[in-house]
């Protein structure tokens, strides 16, 4: 894979010429991005339309130092999508307008549009960068940003620096699957399953190192959906930060490294070279609804110590034994913070809507991008941010006030895993049950005790029908998403909006023009509550809603599925592959359609898979 080497930023370090007193001098990083289509083929195996930045791909790291001002010009050259920049994991503290969600701090740039994010990053570690609009970002534009900390605490116990990223990998775009996966034809909602596991980038890569070297690996997920087993052979990894938070040394055997999270960690090398070893990374399968023939859900790199000796093939591994991040100690000691003054508890729910179609939902909610985005909706309400009205339900807004502490429950009542993951903010995760445990019972002493030092990070892994305990400190006004990181999750909504002290925003915030030029470019109103009403903002018709729900008493992904197991049973099908269904006739399509039409007592309307079946809705919810 051809790294790029055009993307050298334009360090112009501010010196302070006119004084004398050498103060910290201060950076500025600036990134000038084309994004366009370029092609890849990263795993060997198909070579595929990808999102590219200035004409090439993989994607150019983002470097900065602690203190340093970044500035991202943005041209969108893609032609047919609108696009955005999230930066995963910094907290954009008093420029939460440059937090990148579409239709929540910003319109998505539309094709030809030009926007400018800027913002000072006082966080040190490892982030990532990545689009986050239209489920856009596995389509290639992901790829990690490093914080370089001149004051890195174990920086006398390495040597040098590795940055390497994990990834899933799809031979078809975001924008010919996800119609295909929300979808009449996918009761279940099974998510469409990678073709690809990648490491960089790349399959088979090989890392170069020197004996009794310490060597300190910035991991990154930049997946869409499956977690990673990562490990490596014949030597141990020393854990000292998590997404961004140092910690106390943590030796490790093989880690876990959800879609979002990052690891920092140490590993020291032999001081023999006789051999080389191998990296292996191994997707979750567990998240996977079905395992296709011939796919490999490994990749695998090497510590190579002499490149004329062999690249072993890695022994199996039977049992994965994954350290568990919960225990890991927080290297500044910050306490558990006091009792909540807000507790949002949220839970976690898969099924399907009245169009026979798969969402996620917290509670009976699912996620619908509003007409105006929402923190444009706190600046032009007045005082009636503070109400969440003004949002529309349909953002699942919570209003935070200021400096509160506020509690975030999560139960799941799905079956599978989930890694939520808040803008923002890092939270204290301060429980997390085993699977199955069922739901938090805030009356029980024993799920009630919580670590004096909690683990702190910004996504966090929860379990098959488990709960999490979340705790943050409501210190950053602005508009945070809360949402689960699966990507295909997010476009079926499991997203909650955290509007974090409105009236201050309001005193504090001006947005740049350039960001309301964007809007005007795509036709996107950027005043008014979320429906667009400037008038009267507690008026909320017009606003985008989800489609109806089945009537009361049905269970209606119950009976999707067992329709749907009669269909296959009769076919004489072994198993469904659910995107294998568009090549199964319509006939079928259609009996299983007018069962879910009459449990509606809507007329038929029938469909051909992967055909116009969006509602203004589903494209509303494409962020
Ligand atoms: C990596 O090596 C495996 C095994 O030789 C091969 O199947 C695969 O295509 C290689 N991947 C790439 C991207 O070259
Ligand atoms: C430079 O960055 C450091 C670290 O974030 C910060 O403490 C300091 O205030 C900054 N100095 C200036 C002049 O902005
Ligand atoms: C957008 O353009 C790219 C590059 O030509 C193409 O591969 C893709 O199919 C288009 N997507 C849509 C949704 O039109
Ligand atoms: C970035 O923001 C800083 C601080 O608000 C401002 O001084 C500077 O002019 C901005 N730069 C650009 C290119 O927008
Ligand atoms: C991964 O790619 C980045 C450039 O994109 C490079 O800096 C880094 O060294 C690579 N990591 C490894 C382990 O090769
Ligand atoms: C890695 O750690 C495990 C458990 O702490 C230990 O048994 C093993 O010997 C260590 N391996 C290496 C290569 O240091
Ligand atoms: C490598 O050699 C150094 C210096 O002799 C020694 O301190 C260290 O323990 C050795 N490391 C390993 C992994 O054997
Ligand atoms: C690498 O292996 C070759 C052949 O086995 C040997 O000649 C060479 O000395 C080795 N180099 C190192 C650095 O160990
Ligand atoms: C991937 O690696 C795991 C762990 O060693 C192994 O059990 C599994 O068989 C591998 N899968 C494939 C397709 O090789
Ligand atoms: C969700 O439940 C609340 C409380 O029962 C209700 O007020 C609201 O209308 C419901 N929303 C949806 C979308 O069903
Ligand atoms: C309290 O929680 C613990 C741990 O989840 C559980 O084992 C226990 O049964 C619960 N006690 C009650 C009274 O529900
Ligand atoms: C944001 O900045 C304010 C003021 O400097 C500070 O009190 C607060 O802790 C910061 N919050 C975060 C999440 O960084
Ligand atoms: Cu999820």
């Amino acid at each position: 894979m051809a790294i790029s080497l055009s993307f050298f930023p334009i360090i112009s370090t501010l010196l302070l010429v006119l004084s004398k007193v050498t103060e910290a001098a201060n950076g500025t990083v600036v990134y000038d991005f084309n994004i366009g289509w370029v092609t890849s083929n990263p795993d060997g195996a198909f070579e595929r339309t990808t999102i590219g930045i200035n004409g090439e791909w993989p994607l150019p790291i983002i470097r900065a130092t602690v203190g340093d001002q970044v500035i991202v010009n943005v041209k969108n050259d893609l032609g047919n999508q609108t696009t955005t920049l999230h930066f995963h994991g910094l907290f954009m503290n008093g420029t939460t307008e440059m937090d990148g969600p579409a239709q929540v701090s910003q319109c998505g740039i539309p094709p030809g549009s030009s926007f400018t994010y800027n913002f000072t990053v006082n966080q040190p570690g490892t982030y990532w960068y990545h689009s986050h609009d239209k489920g856009q970002y596995p389509d290639g534009l992901r790829a990690p940003l490093i914080i370089t900390d001149p004051d890195f605490p174990y920086a006398d116990q390495m040597d040098e620096e590795i940055v390497l990223s994990l990834s899933d990998w799809y031979h078809d775009q975001m924008q010919v699957w996800i119609p295909k996966f929300i979808n009449k034809a996918n009761p279940t909602g099974a998510e469409p399953v990678p073709q690809a596991a990648l490491m960089n980038d790349t399959q088979n890569l090989t890392v170069p190192v020197q004996p009794g070297k310490t060597y300190l690996f910035r991991v990154v997920n930049i997946g869409a959906f499956a977690g990673q087993y990562l490990w490596f052979e014949g030597h141990n990894m020393t854990i000292v930060e998590v997404d961004g938070v140092y910690t106390d040394p943590a030796e490790a055997e093989l880690i876990y490294i959800a879609a979002a999270q990052r690891y920092s960690f140490m590993v020291t090398t032999k001081n023999e070279t006789s051999v080389n070893y191998a990296i292996v990374s191994s997707m979750d399968t567990s998240l996977f609804d079905t395992i296709p023939d011939g796919l490999n859900w490994n990749v695998t790199g090497w510590l190579v110590y002499n490149d004329t000796k062999d690249k072993p093939e890695p022994a199996l591994v039977d049992e994965f034994d994954d350290f568990d991040d919960f225990t890991l100690t927080p290297y500044d000691k910050m306490a558990l913070l006091p009792e909540p003054d807000q507790v949002v508890s949220l839970d976690v729910i898969m099924d399907n809507l009245g169009n026979g179609k798969p969402y996620a939902f917290f509670g009976n909610v699912t996620y619908v991008s509003q007409k105006v985005p929402t923190l444009y909706t706190v600046m032009s309400t007045g005082e009636n941010a503070s109400n969440p009205t003004v949002y529309g339900e349909f953002s699942h807004p919570f209003v935070l006030e200021h400096n509160q502490i506020v509690e975030i429950v999560v139960n799941n009542l799905d079956t599978g895993k989930h890694p939520f993951h808040l803008h923002g903010h890092n939270f204290q995760a301060i429980a997390r049950s085993d699977e199955d445990a069922g739901v938090f019972d805030s009356t029980n002493s024993t799920q009630t005790t919580y670590p004096a030092i909690p683990m702190r990070r910004d996504t966090f892994v929860l379990k098959p029908a488990g709960y999490i305990v979340l705790r943050f400190q409501a210190d950053n006004p602005g508009v945070w998403l809360f949402h689960c990181h699966i990507e295909w999750h997010v476009d079926q909504g499991l997203i909650a909006t955290m509007v974090e002290a409105p009236l201050e925003l309001q005193k504090t915030l001006t947005i740049p023009q350039n960001h309301f030029d964007a809007c005007a470019a795509g036709g996107v109103p950027y005043t008014g509550n979320a429906a667009g009403n400037t008038v009267d903002v507690l008026d909320l018709s017009g606003a985008n809603v989800a489609p109806k729900p089945l009537p009361a008493g049905f269970t209606p992904r119950g009976i999707v599925a067992m329709t749907f197991s009669a269909l296959a049973a009769l076919l004489g099908l072994a198993t469904i592959v659910w995107y294998g269904l568009a090549d199964m006739g319509a006939a079928t399509m259609r009996s299983e359609e007018k069962r879910i039409a009459a449990m509606n007592h809507e007329t038929t309307d029938i469909t051909p898979v992967g055909g116009s079946v969006n509602s203004e809705s589903d494209e509303a919810r494409r962020r």
